[in-house]
């Protein structure tokens, strides 16, 4: 493919967290949230780190806006913390903390940065959590108070918005596995019931900015988006790619089946053979919940990395389980490279659930650092954005809808239970000295974005 299929108005931009960048963990009222107290965990995080100081964006946003003004980045996604806001998770609201994000939003505008904010990106309040959190019944209306705070305060100016950040990895990696905060390992019925609960704060906190903001608002939510890949492209293999995706099995691993994650928003109902395979686990459902959760949305989001393959057995699907070993390529978090998940999630998601589609994460962890040039040369991550992004034009080219890409991340921060230890900048961090270095992938980014996707085809 030599053309370039990336429209006029699409969205170019970058993406971070909060927890990830800000810092100033005790600063300024701000609340204690749940990965405050998860880092404290004897274990828990890669040598020990935690995000008490992180990338101190807090106190260096206005630097990071100059240098994405510098780079011409015209998209910024970026994740508010609940706790610096709402410090008990309800009630009392700390002015402070609205105040950051009110100098960040305005400090974008007037760089011509559009803010793109996700509500919850995993930083819940601590307090919420120690009045029972996410399985409480009435966690969706705290969540729905969260939001009409901060549609109050931004939505004068902020237009396009997201609810959630990966329920998936937040609710599976933070409630089933203990990896993530708050590191508990629940049963299914209670994993059930969080998941329930959780979209139906999305879908309150959808109706909330739907009704109160200023102007009027583009929502979504950001998924865990990676497909699986069929073998190969016959379209026995492509069916059984769906399948895999899509259809519940009952082999005891559909906790991870993304029809379960994905049908309840998009289709408003649990995929079929729900009530079956989870039998004596099932969560209380209202009469009106599906409703509320399944709210209308102006696009889903896609946070994609890697992925499975599958082809078509006998028997249904076949997971093609070998994707490392032999020496096969992969980035520093041990992720193998699968740049055709960026053509088939947005292919498979699109057929589906029928909405505009917004890569909100893509990116890769890499070993640099600042070289004897003082520069940053990370060839690794331009090879592989240009693998992902040839791909994403390729489902562009056959006419999903695709509409914007959010490189993850801006800069290099802390990764959840890996610490500093990996890096998915485009700006380099020095987290002693808080020097930030702009990588060779970051003006590769930036000349990228100005031709639109043209110097794809023209390195
Ligand atoms: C995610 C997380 C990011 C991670 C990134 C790399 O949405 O999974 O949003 O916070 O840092 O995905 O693992």
């Amino acid at each position: 493919m030599k053309a370039s299929y990336f429209p006029d108005h699409f969205i170019w931009g970058v993406a971070t967290a909060s927890y990830q960048i800000e810092g100033a963990a005790y600063e300024d009222g701000k609340g204690l949230s749940v990965w405050d107290q998860f880092c404290k965990k004897e274990g828990a995080i890669l040598y020990g780190d935690n995000g008490d100081i992180a990338c101190d964006h807090y106190h260096h946003y206005a630097e990071d806006i100059q240098l994405m003004s510098q780079l011409n980045i015209p998209a910024y996604r970026f994740s508010l913390s609940w706790p610096r806001i709402l410090p008990e998770g309800t009630g009392h609201i700390n002015q402070k903390g609205l105040d950051f994000y009110d100098r960040l939003v305005d400090s974008l505008l007037e760089k011509n940065i559009t803010p793109h904010v996700t509500l919850f990106h995993w930083d819940y309040p601590q307090a919420l959590l120690d009045k029972g959190g996410w399985l409480h019944p009435d966690s969706p209306l705290w969540f729905e108070e969260y939001t009409r705070v901060v549609v109050e305060r931004l939505s004068d100016r902020v237009e396009h918005w997201m609810t959630l950040n990966e329920p998936f990895c937040h609710i599976f990696l933070g409630h089933k596995t203990g990896e993530h905060a708050p590191g508990f390992k629940l049963s299914d019925k209670d994993i059930l019931q969080i998941i329930h609960n959780t979209y139906l704060a999305h879908g309150r906190s959808v109706l909330a900015l739907r009704s109160l903001a200023r102007r009027k608002p583009r929502v979504g939510i950001a998924m865990v988006g990676s497909p699986v890949l069929p073998a190969t492209e016959s379209p026995e293999d492509i069916e059984a790619a769906r399948q895999a995706m899509f259809n519940l099995k009952g082999d005891g691993s559909d906790l991870s089946t993304i029809g379960l994650w994905f049908d309840p928003l998009f289709l408003g109902k649990y995929p079929e053979g729900y009530e079956k395979v989870f039998a004596g686990v099932l969560p209380d459902i209202g009469p009106e919940d599906m409703k509320i959760m399944s709210q209308p949305l102006d696009f889903l989001g896609l946070n994609i990395y890697y992925s499975g393959r599958v082809r078509m057995g006998k028997d249904g699907p076949e997971g093609i389980p070998e994707t490392l070993g032999m020496g096969r390529p992969r980035t520093t978090m041990n992720w193998p490279i699968t740049p055709e998940g960026l053509y088939w999630g947005p292919r498979f998601f699109y057929e589906r659930y029928k909405l505009p589609i917004y890569i909100t994460e893509n990116g890769m962890a890499n070993l640099d650092w600042v070289y004897a040039d003082g520069k940053v040369h990370d060839p690794q991550r331009i090879d592989f954005l240009t693998r992902y992004l040839l791909q994403l034009n390729r489902a562009l080219s056959e006419g999903v809808d695709v509409r914007a890409f959010m490189h993850w991340s801006l800069l290099d921060n802390f990764e959840w239970a890996f610490g500093f230890d990996r890096r998915f900048g485009l700006i380099h961090v020095d987290y002693q000295t808080q020097k930030r270095t702009l990588k060779d992938s970051a003006y590769w980014y930036s000349t990228l974005i100005q031709t639109n996707g043209r110097s794809l085809f023209n390195p």
